[in-house]
């Protein structure tokens, strides 16, 4: 009886219980731990590299850092993916591409009434930039009531929050829309951002060959009464990695035209007086279809809501 072989130990492992417990959970580890045990088997993986794996998942969990490496091996694309598969197929593909949140998203950064002084108080880092636009409907109503939340790293590719020393919020900002649902924001052009090093996710990538770093990017959450969140970024072009990002995010449609604005007028209120780097762009929002697909949430609170 105590006696099992391996297909013993995987059916005994996968079907004990003393409740029904939920059966989707059920079914799906069944499937991971079926996986796991073929690969030990296949791979011939020694008790000393299974407990390695352990150690470093162990430290992964503790560093903070199991986002990334969700983004860098592919889940967080995948699951875009699938959403616009599922939106192709039921003939809601429409508006602005959705693009992943990742890993370094804040709530609750600091509020504005259509226009944000994204790096204000701080000394000019590189030439001054004004991304603007709007947030329609598909058919280009636009959305007075919308939101628009804003974040991307600092000129070291680091986020406020998540590396240390940074101030509260820094390049972190909500822009409450004005009434023709016009938004903008002052800020400097970002630079890409790599993983830090001598981490748990850089052990990995290094183990794998990979490198670890982004294109330049800003990310957005958009959201507004009816709507469907818009969770997305764009891209700078000329990056390096803009076709070889880690995190597998860049979409077409979501690189941004830089345009250089030599006369600055309409501008003061940000603070701009030398000439400067425009981006426009609207973002388009589709219905929401049920009430759910509105809450404007990042990806965890929506998971644990
Ligand atoms: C980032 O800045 C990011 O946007 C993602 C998706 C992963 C790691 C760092
Ligand atoms: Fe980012």
């Amino acid at each position: 009886m105590n006696e099992l072989t391996q297909a013993e130990l995987l059916e005994r492992v996968n079907t004990s219980r003393i409740a029904d417990g939920n059966p989707r959970v059920r079914e799906i580890t069944a499937r991971i731990v079926s996986d796991l045990f073929k690969t030990i088997d296949q791979f011939d993986v020694q008790p000393d590299e299974f407990w390695a794996a352990v150690d470093w998942f162990s430290r992964l969990g503790s560093s903070g850092q199991t986002g990334l490496i969700t983004a860098g091996l592919g889940f967080d694309r995948l699951l875009d993916i699938r959403e616009d598969e599922a939106d192709r197929a039921t003939g809601r593909a429409a508006g602005t591409p959705r693009a992943i949140e990742g890993p370094l998203y804040v709530p609750d950064a600091p509020l504005s009434r259509g226009e944000v002084h994204l790096d204000e108080g701080s000394a000019p880092r590189g030439e001054a930039f004004v991304m603007e636009g709007r947030v329609v409907d598909v058919n280009g109503k636009p959305l007075p009531e919308a939101m628009v939340e804003v974040w991307h790293a600092d000129e070291n590719g680091r986020y406020s929050h998540f590396a240390p020393g940074l101030s509260p919020f820094s390049l972190r900002r909500r822009i409450l829309v004005d009434e023709q649902a016009r938004y903008r924001f002052r800020s400097f052009l970002p630079p890409g951002y790599a993983i830090p090093p001598a981490s748990p996710t850089s052990e990995l990538f290094e183990a794998l060959g990979r490198h670890g770093n982004r294109p330049a990017h800003i990310h957005f959450l958009v959201s507004s009464r009816g709507m469907r969140t818009l969770t997305t970024q764009v891209n700078i072009p000329g990056d390096t990695f803009i076709d070889d990002d880690f995190a597998f995010a860049t979409r077409d449609g979501l690189i941004v035209e830089l345009e250089p604005n030599t006369a600055p007028t309409g501008y003061e209120s940000l603070g701009v007086k030398e000439p400067f780097t425009r981006v426009r762009f609207d973002f388009v929002m589709q219905q929401a279809a049920e009430l759910s697909e509105s809450k404007p949430q990042a990806r965890m609170a929506r998971a644990l809501d």
